[in-house]
């Protein structure tokens, strides 16, 4: 358990953009590198938006009004470093703590809230679980959970629009249990061959489920990866939102111009526990969180925006409140709107749903009719 980590200094260089404790960037590193003030503070925006919103959903988890909540928390500035980097018309294919960037990328707060309900106002219409997002109007695909299955689709996407001859890239995120899949290596491995336009981004917080990074693989990095696939590979502070972007960027600018694909892997870890399923604290001691609490990403760069004069307590607290009072409404809005009509039920896989599943919703309405549906769903599972 207490095994080095993978990328800790010393084992493996990490790319670096900011202090340790935020209050500027590492010696050497050029002002005029720094992005612009609208881009620093749409990033933050971003950031503390997932933050405000995994720890809502994670309420009302707690509360039996959402089923299931897999947050980000610790995160942030991995996810939405990187994001930030992609045009309205790249593609992002994500796994389970992504959602966020679907958030920056344009989907509204009141249609994420209605995804983690599923309810009427869901897009996906209540069939995915909770925390798999979905918004075509922003190009970002849903996860289907087999870990590791969205690497490929980023990878077809990305060669279809090559085929095409579209600009547009692709950007795969993936965690780092997800890297011992099946689909990390024929995603790595074809995009490398044929040159895709796509970015892998390796999100490595530490744990999948309860197994280490340090277990994963005897790979000295994430980043080391790349070369054995011909891609180029990188390792990050994925702590540090100015390296995660820096490194994103140019990722991105590679694919864009017909360079290839690449990997970086984002160093991080994340503070809470798996799902709202889980108990992190029967495989990882208090002592590691609280090390990483004091290296949360969030108040790093909060640090770095209040000495660069862009962002003061009283801006911080102003932008919360909006952001608080915006997805309250959500959920308002959310737990207004009822379930899915059980009719849906059979849309969208047939274009003329078969005799059998018509005659099941037929009878399923007719039950529901007659004994309102609690009554239905026991009459079904006597207790
Ligand atoms: C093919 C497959 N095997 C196992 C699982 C169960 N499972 C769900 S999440 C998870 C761990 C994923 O870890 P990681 O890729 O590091 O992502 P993280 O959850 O840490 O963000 C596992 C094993 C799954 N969903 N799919």
């Amino acid at each position: 358990m207490n095994k080095i980590r993978l990328g800790d200094p010393g084992t493996f260089p990490l790319r670096k953009v900011l202090r340790e404790d935020g209050f500027g960037c590492i010696e050497g590193f050029e002002e005029a590198r720094i992005p612009s003030a609208e881009t620093l503070l749409a990033i933050h925006r971003a950031m503390l938006t997932t933050r405000l919103l995994d720890d809502r959903m994670l309420k009302l988890q707690r509360q039996g009004r959402v089923g299931f909540v897999g947050t980000a928390t610790g995160l942030e500035a991995a996810i939405h470093g990187s994001a930030a980097v992609f045009e309205p018309n790249d593609w992002v294919f994500s796994a389970l703590r992504e959602g966020g960037a679907a958030v920056q990328r344009g989907m509204p707060i009141t249609e994420y809230v209605a995804h983690m309900f599923g309810n009427e106002e869901d897009t996906a219409k209540g069939r995915q679980m909770p925390n798999h997002p979905q918004c075509r109007e922003v190009n970002y695909v849903s996860w289907s959970s087999v870990i590791g299955t969205q690497l490929p689709h980023a990878v077809g996407v990305a060669m279809a629009m090559k085929h095409r001859g579209e600009k547009a890239i692709t950007c795969a995120y993936i965690g780092d249990g997800g890297t011992s899949s099946n689909g990390f290596h024929s995603a790595l491995n074809f995009a490398g061959v044929h040159k895709a336009p796509v970015v892998f981004v390796v999100i490595d917080n530490g744990w999948a489920i309860s197994v280490p990074s340090s277990s994963q693989t005897a790979s000295r990095s994430y980043g080391a990866k790349g070369p054995a696939y011909g891609i180029p590979g990188e390792d990050v502070d994925g702590n540090d939102v100015l390296a995660c972007l820096a490194a994103t960027k140019a990722a991105a600018r590679k694919a864009r111009e017909g360079e290839g694909p690449s990997l970086i892997c984002l160093r991080t870890y994340r503070m809470g526990g798996h799902s709202s399923s889980d108990d992190p604290t029967r495989y990882r001691s208090a002592e590691e969180v609280l090390h990483w609490e004091a290296r949360d990403p969030l108040t790093r760069f909060e640090n770095f925006l209040d000495a660069q004069g862009l962002l003061g307590v009283k801006e911080r607290e102003a932008c919360a409140a909006e952001i608080t009072a915006e997805i309250g409404q959500a959920v308002t809005n959310a737990e207004a709107v009822g379930p899915p009509a059980l009719e849906t039920l059979v849309e969208d896989v047939w274009a003329d749903p078969p005799l059998h599943l018509r005659r099941q919703v037929v009878e399923a309405l007719r039950v529901v009719a007659e004994q309102g549906e609690a009554e239905a769903v026991e009459g079904r599972f006597p207790l």
